[in-house]
C-alpha cells in the first residue's frame, strides 16, 4: 500500500478537530485525568453524560504511576476494592483488608475503561481560567501547556458545561482560580482554601469522600484538591480515597443533572 503523508496529517487534523467541537458543550468538564478524575468521568459516562477531560501532561494518571517513591504499587483498602473489581484491575490480598495492585495496570485499565465509556480526554491542554456566568461556574479557559511553558502570548479558547470538576491533585487550581482571580468565596468554613495537612493515611482517607463535593456554585472538587480546599491531611500511596472520592463526586451531579 502506497502511503499519503498529507492524507495522514488531513485524517489527524480532520478527526481531532471534530472532537474538540464536539465536546465544547458538555455536561460535565473535569480539569486533571488524575485517578479520582478519571473514575469521576468513568461514572458519569457509564450513565450516557457528555464528559470531557482536560490534561495539562502528556500522559494520563497524575500521581499514580510511580506508587509511593516510585516504587510502583498502590494500595487500597477493603471499601475501595469494587471499583477496581468492576474496572477489572488485579489485586492482591497483602493482609487483612489492604490491597495491593499494579499502577501501570491500574493506570491504564482505568484510562481504557474510562474511554471506551464514552469519556473523551484531551492531553497536553492546561485549564487557565473559568468562565464565569449568572455567579456560578459554566465553562472552561483553555490553553496549550506548550503555550504555557513557552510563555507565549496567545489567547485562550473556552468549552461550556453545565458542571465543573477539580480534580487537580494537591494544587486544587480550579479552586485557586476562583479564589485568587475572580476574589470569590468558597464554601469551606471560611470561605478560604485552607490547604492541606500533612500526611496521615488514616485520616486523610477518612475526610476525602466527605470533602468530595461543591465549592462554588457549578465547580465540584475531587480527590487530593478535595482535601486540600477543606485542609484535611495528604494521605501518601494509598488510592482508594481517590477513586471513592471520584465515585462520589459522579454520583452527587448525576443527581444534580437528573
Ligand atoms: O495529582 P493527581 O493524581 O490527582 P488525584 O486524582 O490523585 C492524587 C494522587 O495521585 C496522589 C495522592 C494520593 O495519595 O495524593 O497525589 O487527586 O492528578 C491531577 C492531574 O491534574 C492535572 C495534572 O497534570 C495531573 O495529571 N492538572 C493539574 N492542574 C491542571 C491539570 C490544569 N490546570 N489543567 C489541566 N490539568
Amino acid at each position: 500500500m502506497k502511503l499519503d503523508d498529507v492524507l495522514i496529517s488531513k485524517a489527524i487534523t480532520e478527526e481531532f478537530t471534530q472532537d474538540f467541537l464536539k465536546f465544547m458543550e458538555v455536561d460535565v468538564a473535569i480539569v486533571g485525568a488524575g485517578p479520582s478524575g478519571m473514575v469521576t468521568g468513568y461514572y458519569l459516562a457509564k450513565k450516557k453524560k457528555k464528559v470531557v477531560i482536560f490534561e495539562r501532561k502528556l500522559s494520563v494518571g497524575g500521581g499514580m504511576w510511580g506508587g509511593g517513591m516510585m516504587f510502583n504499587k498502590i494500595v487500597v483498602q477493603e471499601e475501595a476494592k469494587p471499583i477496581l473489581k468492576e474496572i477489572g484491575v488485579n489485586l492482591k490480598e497483602y493482609k487483612k483488608a489492604y490491597y495491593v495492585a499494579d499502577a501501570i495496570e491500574t493506570v491504564s485499565t482505568l484510562s481504557s475503561k474510562a474511554v471506551k465509556k464514552g469519556v473523551k480526554i484531551f492531553n497536553l491542554i492546561s485549564v487557565e481560567d473559568v468562565m464565569i456566568r449568572k455567579e456560578r461556574v459554566a465553562g472552561l479557559v483553555l490553553n496549550w501547556t506548550a503555550v504555557e511553558m513557552a510563555n507565549l502570548h496567545v489567547d485562550p479558547l473556552t468549552v461550556r458545561s453545565k458542571f465543573v470538576v477539580d480534580s487537580t491533585g494537591h494544587s486544587a487550581e480550579v479552586a485557586n482560580i476562583i479564589l485568587k482571580k475572580m476574589g470569590r468565596k468558597l464554601l469551606t468554613k471560611t470561605g478560604e482554601l485552607l490547604g492541606e495537612k500533612s500526611m496521615w493515611a488514616e485520616m486523610g482517607e477518612k475526610f476525602i469522600v466527605g470533602n468530595s463535593k461543591e465549592i462554588y456554585p457549578g465547580l465540584y472538587v475531587a480527590g487530593m484538591a478535595a482535601n486540600a480546599v477543606f485542609g484535611a491531611p495528604r494521605m501518601g500511596p494509598i488510592f482508594g480515597g481517590m477513586l471513592l472520592s471520584g465515585k462520589r463526586v459522579a454520583e452527587l451531579l448525576l443527581e444534580r443533572l437528573k
